[in-house]
């Protein structure tokens, strides 16, 4: 057997409507008590072999979305996590808030009622239902802009809004290539070459921010769901799921044009069929998304790290 375990995660794995998350439960160094925002980039800065080791293979793939369970910084919360992915980190994710809830309950640290979460981009709340749902209601969001178009090349014009789910979104109706899983390569494509064109512009979320998630739209099907939709993630994998962040960003723009009241559900389906269910409701003049979907347990494992494994903290090419 080669060389000793140097470091070792103790992780608890599940797949949120098809896309993976993996919680981190011990094993990460200690990040401190400041705001998580200030933790996301002390883990950043001088722990990032964390992510790595998570989320690369040879323990990761490409879709895989982990995060660092931590003690929360708002009095308000119960916990706090940091999420990240194939290439850097997320600022909120809802997916993966969802696969922490059914973690949590897994490991009996909760019981079915409301949880709060604090997260680098404010306090979600992940509510537990008897029956193993999860919704959680996310950090306010809304429409940045409205209809822009930019030239992408070899695709000509797309037309798109930009919004704020938890992440900056580039959302497009319709779109140049079918959604369905026959033409995964081809959305994969057209998105990566959208995403280029927009940093190449310099077209940004509010303050400058890079806008790092592109979502294509396509009309659900009917007694199923009301749209489908291809997400493509920072890293340039798709999203197995709905996207949970990227629906709040449509339920966003749905609200900003008059096509979605408060309360009323929006059956927002992904690549694979699978569906969340979101709504929105105002608070203080914010509007607050509440995406509701299943995660199930894959995997409670400790992830070993050995001192002479050059793929110890995951191949980096
Ligand atoms: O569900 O919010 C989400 C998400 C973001 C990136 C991957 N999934």
């Amino acid at each position: 057997m080669a060389g000793s375990v140097s470091r070792a995660l103790r992780v608890v794995d599940s797949h949120t409507e098809g896309e993976p998350t993996r919680v981190v439960l011990e094993g990460c160094p200690d990040l401190g008590a400041g705001p998580i925002a200030q933790r996301r980039a002390l883990l950043r800065e001088k722990y990032d072999w964390v992510r790595r080791a998570c989320c690369l293979e040879p323990r990761g793939a490409d879709a895989w979305v982990g995060g660092v369970l931590v003690p929360p910084h708002d009095a308000s919360a119960e916990f706090g996590i940091i999420y990240f992915n194939n290439v850097g980190y997320l600022n909120m994710c809802i997916h993966g808030t969802i696969g922490l809830v059914a973690t949590l309950a897994h490991l009996r640290r909760i019981g079915p009622g409301a949880h709060r979460i604090d997260t680098p981009v404010g306090v979600v709340t992940g509510t537990l239902h008897e029956d193993g749902r999860v919704t959680v209601a996310n950090v306010p969001s809304y429409r940045h802009q409205t209809r822009v178009r930019v030239v992408v090349p070899g695709y000509g014009p797309v037309t798109g809004d930009i919004a704020w789910g938890g992440n900056w979104f580039f959302l497009i109706e319709g779109g140049p290539i079918p959604v369905d899983t026959s033409r995964i390569a081809e959305l994969t494509e057209f998105t990566c070459a959208v995403k280029d064109t927009l940093a190449q512009q310099k077209i940004t979320g509010r303050d400058g921010s890079e806008i790092d998630h592109i979502e294509v739209f396509a009309p659900g099907r009917p007694g199923h769901s009301d749209s489908r939709n291809f997400v493509l993630c920072p890293g340039s994998a798709y999203d197995r799921s709905p996207c949970g962040t990227g629906t709040s960003a449509k339920l966003a723009c749905l609200h900003a044009d008059g096509k979605l009241s408060p309360g009323t559900p929006w059956r927002q389906a992904g690549i694979l069929d699978t569906v969340f269910e979101g709504r929105v409701r105002l608070e203080n003049g914010a509007l607050i998304p509440e995406v509701a979907g299943r995660a199930w347990i894959t995997a409670e494992s400790t992830l070993l790290l050995s001192a002479d494994d050059p793929f110890a903290e995951g191949i980096v090419l």
